[in-house]
């Protein structure tokens, strides 16, 4: 759906995701199980999302939050060159309190720029949508309920200013090695030269703070990776019992992979009605739900390599933790 701000919708109506049933359907026949964090998302997993990024251990968002208000400046001088106009695309935009703290900086600076909020949650983009417009209702505003590509291939045909796209908060990290090249590829297809994009991305480091961040003591990762099996109870029919699964985490400084799970703490049968599917979970058995990698400053250089990019200029908060990169195609 598109929604922008001269008409009078409010709201984007809610469906039930057919790739969430070819998830399901494929991802727990296989082995070892598996259901993409890309599900995660639904208005009870954005509401903990929020939580989480509020914990203390969860070190990202503060971090990113840090550097955007640090250089917030120095970014409007790259991505406002001479003046120029240009689309703020943002993939992933979530409740957009970081890209708040931009739009403010920008608008007061009178820069010429639209803002173009991407979400697949109805429900984060709802929100964002009604807030920006009560902050800076002369601010052009064109939000999109949609996939990355799709969206980014509309807005490409509806104007000619310049492109910047923000993918920030570690959206990179819930890819795939495969996909986060495939991701850039396709950005780099859909751009024009001169058209920049910044990331933001978690870095390696102590692997005992990375862990945490995904094993929080309140238990909100933990609730979040759970509501994914309710989720699926609500929306597909299922029958999870949540108590009989529990939360579990590693990370492999190796890899750089913080990996998420939910484990059947008992042999049982899980009956999903709407695509009558009967489930088999031994003792033990896991669900892979998600990846979250961290990057070394060496592979994301190779990153911008491999997919057509330039580094332009990188930005870090003062641990060291987190890094704010933008790519110029
Ligand atoms: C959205 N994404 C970058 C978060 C992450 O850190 O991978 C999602 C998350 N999963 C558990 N905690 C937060």
């Amino acid at each position: 759906g598109l929604i922008d701000s001269q008409d009078d919708q409010s709201t984007i109506e809610q469906t039930i995701d057919p790739a969430l049933i070819e998830e399901v359907r494929t991802g727990l026949q296989q082995t070892p199980k598996r259901l993409s964090s890309r599900f995660f998302y639904d208005a009870e997993g954005s509401r903990i999302f929020q939580d989480i990024m509020h914990a203390p251990e969860y070190y990202l968002t503060r971090s990113e939050y840090e550097i955007l208000d640090s250089y917030k400046a120095d970014l409007l001088d790259l991505f406002a060159v001479g003046d120029r106009s240009f689309d703020l695309v943002e993939l992933g935009a979530g409740d957009g309190l970081k890209t708040k703290l931009l739009l403010s900086h920008f608008v007061e600076e009178q820069a010429d720029f639209a803002y173009a909020p991407v979400d697949i949650s109805v429900d984060a983009l709802n929100g964002l949508v009604a807030d920006v417009r009560r902050s800076w209702p002369s601010l052009r505003l064109n939000a999109r309920h949609d996939d990355y590509f799709n969206a980014l291939a509309q807005l490409s045909e509806e104007s000619d200013s310049r492109r910047v796209v923000l993918f920030l908060g570690s959206n990179i990290g819930n890819f795939t090695p495969d996909e986060a090249v495939d991701f850039y590829r396709q950005l780099h297809d859909r751009l024009r030269p001169g058209d920049l994009v910044l990331t933001g991305i978690d870095l390696q480091k102590h692997p005992a703070v990375i862990h945490a961040a995904y094993n929080d003591r309140q238990g909100l990762t933990r609730a979040f990776n759970l509501n994914l099996l309710r989720r699926l109870n609500r929306d597909l029919d299922a029958n999870f019992d949540l108590a009989a699964f529990d939360h579990y985490e590693t990370y492999n400084p190796e890899t750089g992979e913080a990996r998420s799970y939910l484990v059947s703490q008992k042999a049982q049968t899980v009956r999903i009605d709407t695509l009558d599917m009967t489930v088999p979970f031994a003792y033990g058995e896991i669900i892979h739900t998600e990846i979250s990698r961290k990057f070394t400053p060496a592979q994301i250089e190779q990153l911008a390599q491999q997919t057509g990019f330039r580094v332009v200029k990188s930005f870090t908060d003062c641990k060291g933790y987190f890094t704010d990169v933008v790519f110029e195609k």
